[in-house]
């Protein structure tokens, strides 16, 4: 009885541990968290916005295929973007919208993680099967801004799209 109480306390430190790690606040200080979010992170490549500000609506359809559609879309420095997001398959997919750099950490992340759900944040959504969500962002610097799948495997197959800003 005793024995099995001390091994749930040492079960849920060790889980509070992993969530702790995940979460990233003793890691570089460019990991975005929910939480980090929340506080008003900043982002390199733009801002989330009010959907009510968007200047247009961009559907991207999620495949099985690991691939988005469309795999590359311009937008103009400025622009405010609302992304549909549709997953047309029977996996669930991510939208993830960052420079190289978000998207390399978000993939050692979800490697990390091992298949477990990212809970949604200011640049990415999780679409389950079936699913739609929207996302709205608004490009202020020129340059490429990327958006990747990072569910195991899929961005290393290609699956993302890449977008130009225009100045
Ligand atoms: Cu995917």
């Amino acid at each position: 009885m005793f024995d099995r109480r001390l091994r749930l306390v040492a079960l849920l430190t060790a889980l509070a541990a992993l969530l702790l790690g995940a979460c990233g606040n003793s890691e570089s200080s460019t990991t975005t968290t929910g939480a980090d979010n929340e506080q008003g992170m900043e982002f390199a490549f733009g801002e989330p916005a009010d959907p009510a500000d968007a200047d247009r609506t961009v559907e991207i359809v999620a495949s099985d295929d690991l691939s988005f559609d469309p795999a590359n879309l311009t937008v103009t420095v400025g622009e405010t973007v609302t992304f549909r997001v549709v997953n047309a398959g029977q996996v669930p997919h991510d939208f993830t919208l960052g420079d190289q750099m978000t998207q390399d950490e978000h993939e050692a992340e979800m490697a990390e993680m091992d298949g477990m759900t990212m809970s949604d944040e200011a640049n990415a959504v999780t679409v389950a099967v079936e699913e739609t969500k929207e996302l709205t962002w608004r490009f202020t610097e020129p340059g490429t801004v990327l958006i990747g799948c990072h569910q195991p495997g899929h961005y290393a197959a290609g699956m993302k799209v890449e977008i130009t800003v225009e100045s």
